[in-house]
């Protein structure tokens, strides 16, 4: 069974979709391991988003992310990684079409609702950092 990271950033929180955004998860056949509402240090978030930090968007996006408390989730399933991206949708918003969590929720390409690991990889990376009492687990 695989296991990914995923995320309710803080504008999907503050607007009332965590149980929207998982059930569609679980509808979909994934089960959480882990999760916890956090609202994440400057310090956490640098090291989520280390591979952006040359990106023109990097201060707006940790300057979003740091605007309120997230939920975060490990998920378990067959093809866990790939099948949470799905659901999520493309990260452009013109991309995004109805029927992903980004498609039928946002308009915007930075304020876009949810997060989801983009290798198995950075999955194994992002549930040591938000969870390391996981790190005996994985
Ligand atoms: P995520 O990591 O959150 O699942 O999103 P992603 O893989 O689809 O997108 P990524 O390229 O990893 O970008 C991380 C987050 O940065 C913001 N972003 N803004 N304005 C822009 O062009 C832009 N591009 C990316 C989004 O919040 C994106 O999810
Ligand atoms: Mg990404």
């Amino acid at each position: 069974m695989e296991w990914t990271f995923a995320m309710v950033k803080p504008d999907g929180v503050k607007r009332g979709l965590i149980g929207e955004i998982l059930k569609r998860y679980e509808s979909k056949g994934l089960n959480l391991v882990a999760a916890k509402v956090i609202w994440p240090s400057l310090e956490l978030l640098q090291k989520h988003y280390e591979e952006h930090k040359d990106k023109p968007f990097y201060n707006d996006l940790i300057r979003y992310m740091m605007s309120g408390p997230v939920f975060a989730m490990v998920l378990e399933g067959d093809n866990a990684v790939r099948i949470v991206r799905l659901l999520n949708g493309p990260t452009k918003i013109e991309d995004a079409q109805p029927g992903t969590i980004r498609g039928d929720f946002c308009t915007n390409t930075t304020f876009n609702i949810v997060h989801g690991s983009d290798s198995l990889e950075s999955a194994k990376r992002e549930i040591l950092l938000w969870f390391p009492e996981y790190a005996n687990k994985i």
